[in-house]
């Protein structure tokens, strides 16, 4: 029960029939409820289709215990600088949770009913190299589920688990569908599960290659994880409690190429860009939008600013920003169809400004060895090749080397949250000086690629932004930069 609530406050509770499966959704976290679960209960609205969604956790069963007594159903709260809306969402049918009944998750992603497979399981539950994008088979995950393929723990062993279910079945496959911020997530997804499916039957492998669908998907929704003051205003507001809220900005996009084996909801008839390559829009947004998060994450945490709207309240920062679009990413960006750049970038400052949306920087600097290359690395690389150092980019990188020591300004300890945190924590701890740290860092080939870490205008770039960080603190390095 959350503090402070009468204890008679009532749960919120289901009042529309719950629609028929077609989804099953591996990842129910924030982002996932504040962006598939609304534009799906939209298209179901607007044109109809059994598109219900099963929602799975691959790991805890946090999202099951705040849906399941509301029978999935969640309120979605947008949050503008105008004020709020509130809306109860009913897309989600079920809520599993795998580790409890595998076999049940299998069966589910097997029913003929489910014509689609989505995927918010973050850069991490693909168990691959980020800078090869290559499976990695040592993953504790992977190496238990080829050992292990009917009691899965990994998406990929439940995603294949399914499909080799449903081609002894004669059921037919369905469409993978990433909504990840990973650079050509279709062609990502497409990869790692034909490796794990080969790893355990080529027929099988092939039978995938040849007949399913995994389309490239760019999403943006700004989603910052659900506080307790949320909660309670909620309830004062509506009456209920509902632990499975989310708040999040009213911006939303969703960029797919429309390439399903066995159809989809009418997503594009409530305002997804339905297209034959999301490239470009990809690169935009990850580069644009999570480049410059990452950034404000690791040199405004250090700064001492708690969220993005504090930290480009620093004029600094904000120009930092402004910087880094004009001079250091948008120069290497495709067009997008259809897209404004100038415009675009105006409104991600308009966003990060928002003064309801508390986004803590924190929250953004985790997994950053899973993000840096597509949000920063491979931008860096492109300005290299053109022949350009980009300074700024090389501070940010600088500022991830830092975070990562899990030291900060004050001599404090930083909570790195990383799937390589005690590894990285170790390679920065055992150098003295900021070349060795650096030096030290960029040994990690999980992260950066020997072609990046060995271009000396890259090494001595970040090194002396590190040393800068050192000696004068990121705020003053940031200035500095912005000069
Ligand atoms: C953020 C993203 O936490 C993070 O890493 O950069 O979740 C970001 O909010 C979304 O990609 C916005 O669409």
């Amino acid at each position: 029960m959350e503090a402070g609530l009468p204890a008679d406050t009532p749960r919120l509770a289901r009042t529309t029939p719950a629609p028929r499966i077609g989804i099953v959704h591996l990842g129910p976290g924030a982002f996932f409820r504040a962006f598939n679960a609304i534009w799906t209960e939209e298209a179901m609205a607007a044109q109809g289709g059994d598109w219900g969604i099963c929602a799975v956790s691959l790991k805890s069963p946090t999202a099951r215990d705040q849906m399941a007594p509301q029978d999935g159903c969640f309120t979605a709260v947008e949050l503008g600088p105008a004020g709020e809306t509130r809306k109860v969402i009913g897309a989600v049918a079920e809520v599993l949770v795998a580790p409890e009944d595998p076999a049940l998750v299998v069966s589910r992603m097997a029913d003929p009913g489910v014509r689609i497979v989505s995927l918010t399981v973050t850069e991490k539950g693909y168990c691959h190299e980020p800078s090869t994008g290559h499976l990695r088979l040592d993953h504790p995950d992977i190496a238990h589920d080829l050992s292990n393929p009917d009691r899965p723990r990994s998406a990929l062993g439940f995603i294949v688990a399914a499909l080799r279910a449903r081609r002894a079945a004669g059921t037919g496959p369905f469409t993978v569908l990433s909504c990840d911020n990973l650079p050509s997530n279709g062609a990502v997804v497409r990869g790692v599960v034909l490796e794990f499916a080969r790893a355990l039957d080529a027929t099988l492998a092939d039978w995938i290659a040849g007949t399913v669908t995994f389309p490239a998907t760019m999403v943006d929704r700004i989603t910052p994880a659900t506080t307790e003051a949320d909660l309670q205003r909620l309830a004062q507001a509506e009456g209920y409690r509902d632990p499975a809220m989310v708040v999040h900005e009213p911006f939303r996009q969703w960029v797919i190429e429309d390439d399903f084996t066995a159809g989809r909801p009418a997503w594009d008839a409530v305002g997804a860009q339905m297209v034959s390559t999301v490239e470009a829009h990809e690169l935009m947004k990850l580069r644009c939008l999570n480049g410059t998060h990452s950034t404000l994450a690791y040199l405004g945490y250090l700064g001492g600013y708690e969220t993005i709207a504090d930290t480009v309240a620093d004029p600094a920062y904000a120009a930092l920003c402004e910087r880094l679009w004009a001079d250091e990413i948008v120069p290497t960006l495709p067009q997008p169809e259809g897209e404004d750049l100038q415009a675009y970038t105006a409104a991600l400052m308009a966003r990060y400004r928002n003064p309801a949306i508390r986004h803590r920087t924190w929250q953004i600097a985790m997994d950053g060895s899973q993000k840096l290359p597509q949000r920063l690395l491979g931008t860096i690389r492109d300005n290299l090749a053109a022949g350009r150092v980009p300074h700024g980019l090389c501070l940010a990188v600088a500022a991830w080397m830092r975070y990562v020591g899990g030291v900060d300004e004050q001599g404090g300890a930083i909570d790195v949250r990383d799937p390589l945190a005690a590894d990285l924590k170790a390679a920065s701890d055992s150098a003295q000086t900021a070349e060795a740290k650096v030096a030290a860092l960029l040994a990690k080939h999980e992260v950066f690629d020997a072609g990046l870490a060995e271009d000396a205008r890259f090494r001595e770039a970040v090194i002396a932004a590190y040393t800068a960080l050192l000696n004068n603190g990121a705020r003053a390095a940031v200035a500095a930069r912005t000069a």
